[in-house]
């Protein structure tokens, strides 16, 4: 059977691309909730009865695990949603933690929604490191807007994006940003350019899809398939682009 792997939106296809990397023979669904995206300024319940819609959406298409491609979701609701499903639901792998992890006395910029950034897993993350650690956090709803609305080509909006955040901790002399929301993944090559190859951006990605993997193998779930990708949105428009930014993610457009 296949894997869901859903997101408010777009930003979770850079989940997909990972994960369709790694594993090459799974056969993958991809749940996009564009039309109610984002998701990063609603409330925790609104953000719990999206998922446990989707989530029963890939119950139906009977998936033997679902990924939460989106780290918004994922401080809302993991736990709810894995008490709920008899499957395994894989949230995104706190990328802040892995920042931390790289060295001691590490100045971390931690960029995400306003959700991510206020829920009770993140201040947990925070007590854990910041005795050690400086981290900033740093809401960029902006960059969720930008790949929605299929501006990611539009080089002006999304260099001032950028800077203005950036903007945020200059002088800082920061280790490392934690790109700690699914859609920023596609700025990534972007971003590396604007700074010094000292700087390490950072994001869940690879953790997350090797996670899911180390379970499937470990059940004994692999798939021997050909890695059929299938695609639903709320919004139907968004179809085309989602397959656009799959193939600009593979080199391939
Ligand atoms: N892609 C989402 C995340 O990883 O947090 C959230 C985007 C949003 O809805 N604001």
């Amino acid at each position: 059977s296949k894997i869901g792997v859903f997101d408010s939106g777009l930003g979770g296809i850079s989940v997909l691309h990972t994960i369709h990397d790694l594993m090459p023979k799974e056969d993958l669904i991809y749940f996009g909730d564009s039309l109610h995206n984002p998701y990063g300024t609603k409330s925790k319940e609104e953000i719990t009865e999206r998922c446990i819609e989707i989530c029963d959406f890939f119950m139906a298409q009977d998936v033997k695990a679902i990924v939460i491609a989106c780290n918004t979701a994922t401080s809302a609701c993991v736990n709810l949603l894995r008490d709920k499903y008899p499957i395994d639901i894989i949230g995104m792998e706190p990328a802040l933690k892995v920042a931390c992890e790289k060295g001691e006395h590490q100045k971390i910029a931690v960029w995400a929604t306003n959700l991510t950034l206020k829920e009770k897993k993140f201040a947990r993350l925070m007590e854990r490191f910041e005795d050690e650690h400086t981290i900033y956090k740093i809401p960029c709803p902006k960059l969720v807007e930008l790949v929605e609305t299929e501006k990611l080509q539009n080089t002006d909006l999304v260099y001032a994006a950028l800077h203005e955040y950036l903007h945020q901790t200059q002088g800082e002399e920061i280790d490392s940003i934690v790109l700690g929301c699914t859609h920023f993944v596609f700025y990534k090559e972007r971003l590396q350019d604007m700074l010094p190859s000292s700087i390490q951006l950072i994001d869940g990605n690879y953790g997350t899809a090797h996670h899911l993997k180390d379970i499937l193998t470990h059940k004994n779930l692999l798939n021997d398939s050909t890695g059929t990708i299938e695609w639903h949105n709320t919004d139907a428009d968004k179809i085309n682009l989602s397959k656009r930014l799959l193939k600009q993610l593979e080199g391939t457009l």
